[in-house]
């Protein structure tokens, strides 16, 4: 678009491209290159700022529009330009449809992350901390900590693994993987967030003697039923954690009740660590005891915020109305967590709308997603695959669209295996680490869900609008954010480019000519 001026000059937008077998490149960062990233400043007034990210030219691309040069007759110049043989949209933002308030957007420091980024010189480890947590990167502000191992870790363990029927939990203690891995690096996290940074816990296994197959893996239940002492000792593994933590100065914001509480129940033999929670178990578990236990020791939902579910979409509703029809389990619960894949082709976003009207003051958070997940598939790790940038820019704005109010990633850095994971349950990710070459690599997706967390800090606020024409393969949101900025995000994931009028983003009409499959993010001070 000629009226947009680059304001960058040079180093090819702070990315040093590499590309491999895939549809687009990544940006190198080893001992010799690692370009910093430009921070997001506040817009002056008059002005747009445009950042866009493309398959086949960009990453965070800025450049700035005048909006007096709009205003002159340039204007009716640019609308004639506009009737060119490209598809054409016009986009209505609504600033008086104010919905849901952001809680933020971030990714997971797992163990697999933490080892990533010990096999890295420390420079480019912090270069990886400072790409996610600090306004010269995605800035963001929320972070997932498992409680203990998961699938990415090197090794099956709880925090309680040595002492069978310790209802106590006397011989409780955190792993190495807490001390030399996690703790260090969400300290810094802390550090560059100066704070502003959400902890969310999730919890994959109860030890084996907690369980009805006495296995951290495989399809198992708590022994006993709610109420009861296995269910109880569970309750209180949460508290150990928080205790734990909160010891090294490690507050968290929430937890979840459960990761993926159906995979033991869909699979017969669920090959990691996993604990099975029917609808009814979850309800009675978190009134009988998860939510008695954690205000007891001082953590009610004034202090923790506590998500249900933490599973994929299609299960919502029944688990979300099995234990918030019920007022006293609803009470110890605030928010409503899923997972953005899939166990068929449905994609099962409308139950996000179902389950906003029938339970409004409960917020949905998205608190898993991560790409090449599929188990006996060979796409797994993939460095420069523009089309996973879309996938993750498509499932952020359908959820934004449907009163979500956050967005998180899974590991922060795998391995280019896509791991280390115990499990063999490889995955791609935003960063890849190739520790052999004291390398790692910005995949594109790094750079769509940067289009959201830069750009929408905490407290923005969704605002509504309307698409007219053929919106195929374009995806809208818009925001208004705490220094009362309008920021609005355009996904075009077409292989044609598409012209776009928007109004009622600023005080005139917006021409924006959307390169085939890129994002963009327009920053404009409100009227
Ligand atoms: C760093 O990456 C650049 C760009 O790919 C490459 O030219 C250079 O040789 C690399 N340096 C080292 C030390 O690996
Ligand atoms: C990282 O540190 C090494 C020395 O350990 C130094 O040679 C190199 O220039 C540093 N690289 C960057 C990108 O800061
Ligand atoms: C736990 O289950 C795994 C399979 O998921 C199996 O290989 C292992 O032997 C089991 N361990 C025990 C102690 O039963
Ligand atoms: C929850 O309550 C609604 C409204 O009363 C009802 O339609 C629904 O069946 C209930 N769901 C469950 C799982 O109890
Ligand atoms: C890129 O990722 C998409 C989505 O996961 C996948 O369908 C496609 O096959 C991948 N491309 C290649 C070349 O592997
Ligand atoms: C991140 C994750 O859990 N990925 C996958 C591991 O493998 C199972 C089984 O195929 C998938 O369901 C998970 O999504």
């Amino acid at each position: 678009m000629l009226l947009f001026v680059t304001l960058i000059h040079g180093n090819d937008d702070h990315c040093v491209k590499e590309y491999f077998d895939q549809n687009s490149f990544v940006c190198v960062c080893n001992i010799s290159v690692c370009p910093n990233i430009e921070p997001a400043t506040p817009v002056s007034k008059g002005y747009i700022d445009s950042w866009e990210s493309s398959r086949d030219q960009y990453r965070f691309h800025r450049t700035q529009l005048s909006i007096n040069d709009l205003a002159r007759p340039l204007e009716s110049n640019m609308l004639q330009k506009l009737t060119l043989p490209y598809k054409k949209l016009r986009i209505q933002i609504n600033i008086d449809d104010q919905r849901q308030t952001i809680h933020g957007f971030g990714g997971a420091i797992t163990d697999a992350t933490g080892l990533n980024l010990l096999n890295l010189p420390v420079n480019l480890s912090d270069s990886i901390m400072s790409n996610y947590f600090s306004k010269n990167g995605l800035d963001y502000s929320v972070t997932r900590v498992p409680i203990g191992g998961t699938d990415f870790s090197t090794r099956i363990y709880t925090y309680a693994d040595d002492q069978p029927d310790d209802f106590e939990l006397e011989h409780f203690a955190l792993e190495p993987e807490d001390k030399l891995l996690k703790i260090p690096l969400i300290k810094q996290a802390l550090k560059l967030k100066e704070g502003n940074l959400k902890l969310l816990g999730s919890a994959w296994s109860p030890p084996g003697w907690m369980k009805t197959n006495n296995n951290i893996t495989g399809s198992g239940f708590l022994k006993g039923s709610p109420g009861g002492p296995y269910y109880k000792a569970w309750a209180k593994y949460y508290v150990k954690f928080l205790e734990a933590y909160a010891k090294e100065g490690i507050d968290f914001w929430g937890i979840t009740t459960q990761n993926e509480p159906t995979q033991a129940i869909v699979h017969q033999e669920f090959f990691y660590n996993c604990l099975g929670l029917t609808p009814q178990q979850l309800r009675d578990f978190v009134k009988l005891d998860l939510g008695p236990v954690l205000r007891d020791a001082g953590y009610g939902t004034d202090k923790l915020q506590v998500l249900l579910h933490d599973d994929i979409r299609d299960f919502l509703p029944s688990y979300t109305e099995a234990v918030l029809n019920d007022t006293e389990a609803a009470s110890y619960v605030t928010g409503i967590g899923y997972h953005w894949y899939k166990n068929g082709l449905e994609d099962f976003y409308e139950n996000l709308n179902l389950v906003h009207s029938n339970f409004p003051n409960h917020f949905l958070f998205s608190t898993e997603a991560c790409e090449g997940f599929a188990r006996f598939s060979t796409e797994r790790a993939q460095l420069g695959n523009w089309t996973r940038a879309e996938t993750y820019a498509v499932d952020i704005i359908e959820d934004l669209n449907r009163f979500t109010t956050g967005w998180l990633d899974w590991n922060l850095a795998l391995n280019t295996q896509g791991g280390p994971s115990w499990a063999e349950n490889w995955t791609d990710g935003l960063i890849l680490v190739d520790a052999s070459k004291a390398t790692y690599y910005r995949n594109p997706m790094f750079y769509s869900l940067g289009h959201f967390s830069k750009f929408i800090p905490p407290n923005s606020v969704y605002i509504g609008h309307e698409v007219q024409g053929d919106s195929q393969g374009v995806y809208v949101a818009a925001f208004i954010d705490p220094s009362d900025q309008m920021v609005m995000v355009i996904l075009n994931t077409n292989d044609s480019p598409v012209d776009l009028i928007i109004e009622k983003f600023t005080s005139v009409s917006v021409p924006i000519a959307m390169d085939a499959h890129s994002i963009r993010t327009l920053i404009t001070p409100r009227i």
